[in-house]
């Protein structure tokens, strides 16, 4: 999960509710670990962005999708004062404001924000100075703090997209690429780059052989011979994370690569597109629909609560249809 607080843009007519509301979720997510809250913020951010007028008031508000009392009371409260006194108090209390700075560096969690912080750390500067006790994957990120920091325009998005599907069809052209996340989700700016890549030759029942996967290794080191990864923060058989720079005029970017068996495409496809708010409330109406579904299957729940065999799933369209829960295109899937 990307890092960055996704501030609204002054175009979006409720973009300062929204921007509040999505510090609120952070707060809850790194400080009070209240990930109920962090989603009821974050639902409300979305509703609120998507929402084509200005709200004038928090009866307003009550009425739409994910707003209750507590966040009507709140806009009425910023929109009598210009502020919110729980951010305030944020803002004043210095474990608080360490531990949101702290938690920007990718493979920093709450858990070591709070540990570092009881070391004395305050700041990113401050860390490093002394990075000893952070693993690989956090003192990478330290190094790219301020690239990291930075929104991929869309555009950037499409020009890497390009240089992937190049560079990993010529090892093998039957490799299938799509770039996921807030870019498939439309997005005109993007945290990072999320790369699901299949082969029809690997499928789920080749999975946990003893064997191991070479297919992720390589692909990574040819991206890494024509420099475009230019560090890694994880590389299992699966799963990459790490950075990668177009060429030196651009930013190093956040790429994180997940292959995955051509059966389960479009489970992937769906979970890595998210949001992760609208995988959390689709995954909930299949429960309801009597199916338990996640990034590699939909399965059926029997009457014992025990899933049942994987459903073949010949598109994205298909998973929607099995739950009964209308399609929606990638650009809908913002809230
Ligand atoms: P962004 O990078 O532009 O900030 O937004 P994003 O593309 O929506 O977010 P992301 O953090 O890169 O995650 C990509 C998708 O992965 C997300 O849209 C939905 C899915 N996802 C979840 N839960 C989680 C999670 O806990 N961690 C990660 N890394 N991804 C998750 O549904
Ligand atoms: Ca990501
Ligand atoms: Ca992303």
């Amino acid at each position: 999960m990307s890092k960055r607080k996704n501030p609204v843009g002054e175009e979006n007519p409720n973009y300062d509710f929204c921007n509040f509301l999505l510090e609120l979720a952070e707060y809850e997510k790194n400080v009070s670990r209240n990930m109920h809250k962090f989603s009821a913020y974050k639902k409300a951010a979305a509703t609120l962005g998507e929402h084509p007028t200005r709200i004038k008031s928090g009866d307003e508000a009550r009425k739409l999708k994910g707003i209750g009392d507590k966040i009507s009371k709140k806009i009425d409260e910023f929109l009598a004062t210009g502020k919110l006194k729980k951010l305030e108090n944020i803002h004043n209390d210095p474990k608080t404001e360490a531990i949101n700075i702290l938690t920007k560096v990718t493979g920093i969690g709450p858990a070591k924000a709070l540990s570092l912080y009881n070391q004395g750390f305050r700041t990113i500067e401050e860390l490093q100075k002394n990075p000893e006790s952070l693993t690989h994957h956090q003192k990478i990120g330290l190094k790219y703090y301020e690239d990291f920091e930075k929104k991929i325009p869309r555009q950037e998005i499409q020009e890497i997209e390009k240089r992937l599907k190049d560079l990993i069809q010529s090892i093998d052209s039957l490799y299938k690429i799509t770039i996921c996340g807030s870019y498939r989700r439309g997005k005109s700016e993007s945290g990072d780059v999320d790369t699901l890549i299949t082969h029809p030759n690997w499928t789920s029942d080749k999975v946990n052989k003893k064997d191991k996967n070479p297919m992720l290794k390589k692909i990574i080191n040819a991206l890494t011979v024509a420099d475009l990864i230019i560090d890694t923060l994880s590389l299992g058989e699966t799963k990459f994370m790490g950075a990668c720079r177009l060429d030196s005029e651009h930013p190093v970017r956040r790429l994180d690569i997940r292959l995955t068996p051509y059966d389960q495409y479009y489970c992937s496809i769906l979970y890595f597109t998210g949001s992760d708010v609208f995988n959390k409330t689709m995954r909930a109406h299949a429960v309801e629909q009597g199916f338990t579904l996640n990034e590699y299957t939909l399965r059926p729940l029997g009457s014992t609560g025990v899933p049942g065999e994987p459903i073949e799933i010949t598109s994205e369209e298909d998973i929607f249809d099995f739950i009964d829960y209308p399609y929606k295109k990638p650009e809908d899937r913002n809230a």
